[in-house]
């Protein structure tokens, strides 16, 4: 009875290891299988370049690269907003949006990725494209700048 007791213990020993040996496993599948798939979904987020009239914006939680843009008026223009901030971001969780509401312009970019909206602006005149999402919404003027329409 001895005997047979420690001959299976050793198999009771190498149990928990194996179990270890398994989590660890597990867990860099689990790893390797996140970071692929964040890698994937950050690729394929971002939209191809339009072909012409593009207009490439980034927004970060400091505000927009540019405050002033300049186009034609009539000519379809294609806004490509990019967020520089990732879903870490409690406020807004790293989207931003680039609007105009005389337009009806409106795009919102993923955390690190891209997003477009085309529209032809058919008036001339000043006009004012805004966040609404992050750090208190388009009151904040660190989330604004101006859209010129030239005749
Ligand atoms: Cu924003």
């Amino acid at each position: 009875m001895k005997s047979h007791a420690r001959r299976n213990q050793p198999v009771r020993q190498t149990s928990p290891s194996r179990l270890r040996t398994l989590t660890f496993a597990v867990i860099v599948v689990m790893v390797l299988g996140t970071a692929g798939y964040l890698l994937v979904s950050a690729f394929s987020s971002k939209t191809p370049a339009p072909a012409a009239n593009t207009i490439d914006i980034s927004a970060s939680m400091g505000g927009f690269n540019t405050n002033e843009i300049r186009v034609k008026v009539g000519q379809p223009i294609t806004v490509r907003l990019t967020s520089q901030d990732n879903s870490h971001h409690t406020d807004g969780g790293g989207q931003h949006q680039w609007a105009v509401d005389e337009f009806g312009a409106s795009v919102i970019a993923p955390p690190l990725g891209n997003n477009s909206v085309t529209f032809t602006p058919d008036k001339v005149g000043t006009y004012t494209f805004y966040c609404d999402i992050c750090c208190g919404g388009r009151a904040n003027p660190t989330m604004q700048g101006t859209l010129i329409v030239e005749a």
